[in-house]
């Protein structure tokens, strides 16, 4: 069994953050070091650690974090002029969270990389 992380606690809103979007799978949250003026954490509300973990059966809720943030790129304004989404994977990837999280991130030009 993986071990929970911050982010159970955000989803099970037993701890504060900025959530700008939660249904049956997945939970949005503007990220607390913002990288950009628009930076945007979609997880899955099932615990999956990193990208490897991934597996078949979590497929409709790992699509739905992409659905969801073209929506909220939508809602922020950003879709048109467009923006980036990463998922970072382990220690290589700059993973500091083990909750696979996406990262949608915009409102400015971006550089080659930014996570
Ligand atoms: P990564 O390096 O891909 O694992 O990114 C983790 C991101 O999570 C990082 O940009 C900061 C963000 N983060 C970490 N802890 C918290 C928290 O408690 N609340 C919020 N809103 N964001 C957090």
């Amino acid at each position: 069994m993986a071990e929970e992380t911050i982010f159970s606690k955000i989803i099970r809103r037993e701890i504060p953050a900025d959530v700008v979007y939660q249904d049956e799978l997945v939970t949005a949250f503007r990220d607390i070091a913002p990288k950009a003026p628009t930076h945007i954490l979609i997880i899955p509300n099932v615990l999956i650690p990193t990208a490897n973990d991934a597996q078949p059966a979590h497929e409709q809720a790992l699509g739905r974090m992409i659905t969801v943030a073209a929506k909220i790129a939508r809602d922020e304004g950003i879709a048109e002029d467009g923006y980036r989404l990463i998922i970072n994977c382990n220690s290589h990837g700059g993973q500091e969270v083990y909750h696979i999280h996406m990262h949608l991130v915009g409102g400015q030009p971006l550089g080659p990389m930014l996570a």
